[in-house]
């Protein structure tokens, strides 16, 4: 994204409803089968309960959110992440959460798994280029695991750290970002019931190239803001640094919110394309979710604090 934009893709991608209701029918006989075998039997997966939080949009071909991707670990192209992140190692896993908590600990993705039942979420994600998706995310709120530390009162940020395995990724081997690949929010947004953890999309675990096994989603940011393959939680006093507002701080600040009035310096916020639409929609304030998030930023100027 810092690099160019997009090539936009042939609007000749429409999604059926019909289909898409027969696919969900489809998966939901097969899903609880196929994740069965590969995630560990403890886990509650499948299509995952639905949830009054999602969007009643179509959700994006499974094609193109598995296959238009941001991962610059895997290269900077859309489509090196669907190329090369077959190699990225998702087992074992673990996460460690540490910083100004009472109780840090580290965490198979086995156990992870067992702190709640999935949900299915249907999220719009809005990358900063200009185009968006439906996705339909299987996962539990960013809450829930935050909570197993018990944090302390001094800590104000959390701070979201990815995997780099310069063998498997040979994003990393150029200095694109500053490896890893950090995120962070105010101890509130992530603590909002909208942030997820998603462990997998369409009803599946997670394609490696959408971040296996482990990732954050925050659908009114910026889709940066969703990183990917996290291996540590960090809970800090202080505003993290993202790898992003390192990079170019002029264009990227730490809040990063869906803000259609305030334009990136090289280009209008105020549009988007649907992968797989013709025509371009407006940009809504924090991606359509502003009656859930917009009390979060009461008396901050979102112009200064982009
Ligand atoms: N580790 C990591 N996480 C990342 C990125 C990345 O390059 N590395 N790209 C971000 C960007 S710019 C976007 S738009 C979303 C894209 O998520 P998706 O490919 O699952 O749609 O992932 C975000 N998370
Ligand atoms: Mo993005």
């Amino acid at each position: 994204m810092l690099i160019r934009r997009p090539s936009e893709l042939a609007p000749s991608d429409i999604t059926s409803p019909a289909l898409y209701a027969r696919r969900r029918e489809f998966l939901q006989l097969s899903a609880g089968l196929a994740l069965a075998t590969a995630l560990p039997a403890s886990a509650k997966l499948g299509p995952g309960k639905a949830s009054t939080l999602s969007t009643t949009e179509t959700p994006t071909p499974l094609k193109h959110v598995a296959g238009y991707n941001n991962f610059y670990e895997f290269g900077t192209d859309k489509e090196d992440p669907a190329q090369y992140a077959h190699k990225l190692r998702t087992t074992p896993w673990t996460v460690s959460i540490e910083g100004l908590v009472k109780k840090p600990k580290t965490l198979g993705i086995e156990d992870i798994l067992k702190l709640a039942p999935l949900e299915e979420r249907i999220y719009r994600l809005r990358c900063v280029e200009g185009w968006s998706m439906v996705i339909p995310w299987l996962g539990f709120p960013v809450s829930t695991l935050l909570k197993q530390v018990e944090p302390l009162g001094n800590a104000k940020y959390v701070e979201f750290i990815t995997a780099v395995q310069p063998d498997t990724m040979p994003g990393v081997r150029r200095s694109v970002l500053d490896w890893p690949y950090i995120e962070g929010l105010r101890l509130d947004e992530a603590m909002h019931p909208l942030a997820i953890m998603a462990v997998g999309l369409y009803g599946d675990t997670l394609p490696n190239q959408n971040g296996a096994p482990l990732r954050l989603v925050v659908p009114w940011k910026y889709g940066f803001k969703s990183g990917k393959s996290i291996v540590k939680i960090r809970f800090t006093d202080k505003e993290p640094t993202t790898s992003w507002m390192k990079t170019a701080p002029q264009e990227y600040g730490f809040y990063s919110n869906v803000n259609p009035d305030v334009n990136h310096p090289r280009w209008s916020q105020a549009t988007e394309r649907r992968i797989g639409e013709f025509s371009k929609r407006k940009t809504l304030p924090f991606n359509g979710y502003a009656e859930q998030v917009a009390s979060l930023y009461t008396g901050m100027d979102l112009r200064k604090n982009f």
